[in-house]
């Protein structure tokens, strides 16, 4: 069965408020989502080696084969968007008491966290991905990934939350000030109530 392009639980415009606008979100769902898609389910018609495997499954395949990289790639972008779009929300920004209690835990403060978030944002260079993660140790932990990786590929953690740095991601909202916008992302953006929820 083709992998399709999750519907947006929320309108194109329901995030303008909180910093990222109707256009931002036809293109990167509508075109740049919808181009992974469409890509990945081309290589798994051509490769029986893909037929039947689920999405974790193609991502865990192709990871590291060096003649598998545009799998990998639209493989790993589509899982990563899935998350995204569902850890955006227009009420967002809130940290509800579970999740920030473990946050003061395993980083000292909710400061400390989006502090720790925004450097692995900004020290990501070029393009790719911030991720709050739930590690193997049982701590939370701000990590990141370039391109189309993932931490369900490089063994970082179980992804809570994680924020597309690639420039798709922000150039219409705030052009080259990636800074801005992950601050952004985490103060009015983020689903906190849907990371939690992953939590366990
Ligand atoms: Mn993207």
């Amino acid at each position: 069965m083709a992998f399709e392009l999750p519907t947006l639980p929320y309108s194109t415009s329901a995030l303008a408020e909180a910093g990222m606008c109707q256009e931002t979100l036809e293109l990167h769902h509508g075109k740049h989502h919808q181009a992974y898609v469409t890509a990945l389910n081309g290589f798994v018609a051509a490769n029986a080696d893909l037929a039947g495997k689920s999405l974790e499954e193609i991502v865990l395949f192709t990871n590291g084969k060096a003649d598998m990289a545009p799998v990998f790639n639209n493989a790993g972008q589509h899982w990563n968007h899935i998350l995204f779009w569902d850890n955006m929300s227009p009420n967002g920004g809130k940290i509800p008491g579970k999740l920030e209690a473990k946050i003061v835990a395993d980083f000292g403060s909710v400061a400390a966290f989006k502090d720790a978030f925004k450097t692995a944002a900004t020290t990501q260079f070029g393009s790719g991905w911030a991720w709050l993660v739930l590690g193997s140790d049982g701590k939370l932990a701000a990590v990141k990934t370039p391109n189309g990786s993932n931490p369900l590929a490089t063994g970082q953690g179980k992804p809570l939350l994680g924020c597309d740095v690639w420039e798709h991601s922000y150039y219409l909202d705030f052009r080259n000030r990636r800074p801005d916008y992950v601050t952004n992302w985490l103060d009015k953006l983020a689903n906190y109530e849907y990371a939690e929820a992953l939590l366990g």
